[in-house]
Order: structure tokens, then sequence, then C-alpha cells
């Protein structure tokens, strides 16, 4: 007899979990170890993810096509691969370029001190667009893993900025040129692999899409991880994204603050945080992939990469019925109703400025020592989710 957990937290492609090629086909690898388990090939990772209940995987374009494969050999992987999709019903919700492992971009893809890495950053990116194209993905992805600097004698960091938005403003045009059904989604790191990176938080790509030729292709890729190297509240970056209406995308997963990009299975380590935004993704209607960018321990074999899938899964499921239980709980909405006061005629003044709102605001008979002594009870608020998390609610 299965008990209520085993029972009701198992995913289907309805729930839109996607995982990158690169998270279950993690070698255990790291700067201080080599492999610790033989990583599944790609088709291996759609046959084994699909019946866990994933809806599709995302891809580099080097997860799939050697860097040096011929045209026979891309073809040949391609067409193996849409193989695999179809017969498990899998698909690539999202598609991005490698501009970070080979020696070439050691100092930069698109931002460079070299023309002819720029150039090659945008052949291979187009290369990949196509292969996005190919396999379905309406989301590409735009990770900056090498655009950074250790010495900033290097180069003018406006210069950066410019030859990144060149970059990004002529691969727009090549989408819209191609006809392809396709948005760009920008994903920031504060730091790592270089000592620090442009654009290092979700909110410095929110301020650069402005200043595109074709903002309304380009959105952003906020990861847990990133935000929290940065030591920011990944909810913050979210519902900022989300306001502005541009969470294209989101890479999930989990980071303890001040470490290195740890990449943890999703709720692992932040659940409290994950629970807010698991309630915002959720009460948002976003309805893109819901998309781990996170790898297994390095100490786990093979059969422990699967249990890390399942997991990121089963407590994304587990948070979403406990935001159904927070909506639903009457002491937590009392609570917030009387944390909030409404005045819909105070609200409409302050929206729209004309000089005699201006001159009625100031001359309305605001106390300030009367309203300072209605306070919300957020001890009370805050305690109530720490026990509805804790499930004595
Ligand atoms: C790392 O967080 C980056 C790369 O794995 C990839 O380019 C991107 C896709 O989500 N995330
Ligand atoms: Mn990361
Ligand atoms: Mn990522």
């Amino acid at each position: 007899m299965s008990t209520k957990s085993q029972r009701d937290y198992v995913p289907t492609s309805a729930d839109r979990f996607t995982f990158g090629l690169w998270t279950v086909g993690n070698s255990g690898a790291d700067p201080f170890g080599t492999r610790t388990r033989v990583p599944p090939t790609p088709v291996e990772i759609v046959r084994r993810l699909a019946p866990l209940g994933a809806y599709g995987v995302s891809v580099h374009d080097n997860d799939l096509v050697p860097i040096d494969a011929t045209v026979a050999e891309r073809d040949r992987v391609v067409r193996e691969f849409q193989t695999a999709l179809r017969d498990h019903g899998m698909v690539v919700a999202m598609a991005t370029t490698n501009l970070f492992t080979d020696p070439v971009f050691a100092d930069g893809a698109f931002t460079s001190n070299d023309a002819q890495v720029r150039a090659y950053a945008l052949q291979k990116t187009m290369r990949g667009i196509d292969l996005g194209a190919e396999l379905g993905a309406k989301i590409f992805v735009f990770w900056g893993g090498r655009e950074g600097t250790e010495c900033d004698a290097s180069k003018d960091a406006r210069d950066a900025v410019r030859r990144f938005r060149e970059a990004v403003n002529f691969l727009c045009e090549y989408v819209r040129h191609q006809r392809y059904e396709m948005r760009f989604a920008l994903e920031a790191k504060p730091n790592e692999p270089r000592g620090d990176l442009y654009f290092p938080t979700t909110g410095a790509y929110l301020g650069f899409i402005q200043t595109l030729d074709h903002p309304e292709m380009v959105g952003v890729n906020p990861e847990v991880a990133h935000e929290h190297m940065a030591g920011l509240n990944f909810y913050h970056a979210v519902g900022q994204a989300l306001e502005a209406g541009k969470l294209f995308h989101i890479d999930l997963n989990d980071q303890l603050f001040g470490r290195y990009d740890q990449d943890l299975r999703f709720g692992s380590v932040s659940l409290k945080s994950m629970f807010y935004l698991v309630k915002l993704l959720e009460e948002s209607g976003y309805d893109g992939p819901r998309h781990f960018d996170a790898h297994p321990y390095r100490s786990e074999a093979e059969e422990g990469v699967w249990d890390f899938a399942r997991g990121c899964m089963r407590t994304y499921l587990i948070l979403r019925e406990k935001v159904r239980a927070f909506q639903a709980d009457t002491e937590i909405q009392m609570v917030l109703r009387e944390a909030t006061r409404d005045d819909p005629g105070l609200e409409a003044l302050g929206r729209r400025f004309t000089p005699e709102v201006a001159e009625r605001l100031k001359r309305l008979p605001l106390d300030r020592i009367e309203i300072a002594k209605r306070r919300p009870h957020y001890e009370r608020l805050d305690q109530l989710v720490v026990e509805l998390l804790l499930g004595v609610r």
C-alpha cells in the first residue's frame, strides 16, 4: 500500500519539468577530481527521464554535437536524438550555446578583445540557434560564463557592454531573418569561472534588455544559485522579472550563500525561499518550463543520479501542495488581511499626478503617531509558515 507521499508527488509532463542534458549527464568531475561515474548518453538521458515524469530536456550545442563533428556526423547525432525524443514523448524546451569550455573563449566570447573570437562566437551561436530551432526549442539561453575579467585593465567595462549588445542585436536579427519562433533569455551570474562576470545579476540584465534593438524578443533566465552567490533574494529577483513580463525561462537548483556555484538539487537547502518561489510561479500563471540546472553530488553512483532527478521534481510538487495549504489556511489568511490596510481613495490619489492632487496630498491630516500604532503580526505569520512547511499545520 503506497503512502500519500508516494502517491501524490508523481510528476507528469503536464508539470513541465525539464532537465539540462548536462545535469543528469554530470560525470562527478570537478576542478579537484576526476569523474566518479560514467555519464549517460543524451539518448539514455531521454529514455531514463521520460518514465520519471519529465516533460523534456535542454541542450548546449556541444552536449549533443561534438565541437569538431562533420556535418554528416552532426546530422546523424541529431536524427538519433530526435528519434529518442519522439519515442519517449519528450521535448527540447530550451537550447543554448557552449561559449565557455573551449580555450578560444578564455578571455570571453562576445566581449573578447579579439575580433576573431567575437566573430567565431557569433558563428557558433548562429549554428546553435539553428540546432535549437531544428529540435523545436522556443527559448534560447545566453549564459556568459567567460564574459568577464580577472584584470580590469584588460578592457573598458563599457566596451564589454557594447560588444555584448551588438552580438545580441545581431542574433535577434538572425532569428527574425530565419523566421524562427524563438525568444532569448539572458542568464546572470556574479562570478565563476571568471573572477568577475559582466551582468552579474538578473537585475543588471533587466536594465540591459531595455537598451536592445528588439527588447520584446529578450527576457531573463534567473538561476537560484547565481542570485544566492550574489547574496540576493531569489524570490524578489523573479518577482521583478515577472512583473516586467521578462521571465522567459528559469534555472531551478539550490545554493548556500557565500559558496562557489553549487548547483544543488532543488529545495535541498533553502526550503522557505523555494516555497515562496513556487508560490510566485504558480500564482503568477508562469507557463514556462520548470527547468532544473543542477547536478547530483560527486559522491553519487549512477543510480543516485536518478534519485537526484526524482528529488528535484518531488520537492517542487510537495512545495506546490504547501502553496495550496497556505492559500486555504484561515489563520494565515487572517493575519495577512490584518497586516494590510487598503484605502482605494488614497491609493487612487497617489497613482496619477496632477498639481491639484499634489496640493491635496500635502494638506491631508495624516497623524504619523496614530498611524504607527497599527502594527502587523509578522512574527506570528512567519511562525505559521514555518509550521506549515514543517508539516504541523
Ligand atoms: C550555468 O548555470 C548555465 C549553463 O549551464 C547554461 O548555459 C545555462 C542554461 O540554463 N545555465
Ligand atoms: Mn549555476
Ligand atoms: Mn544555469
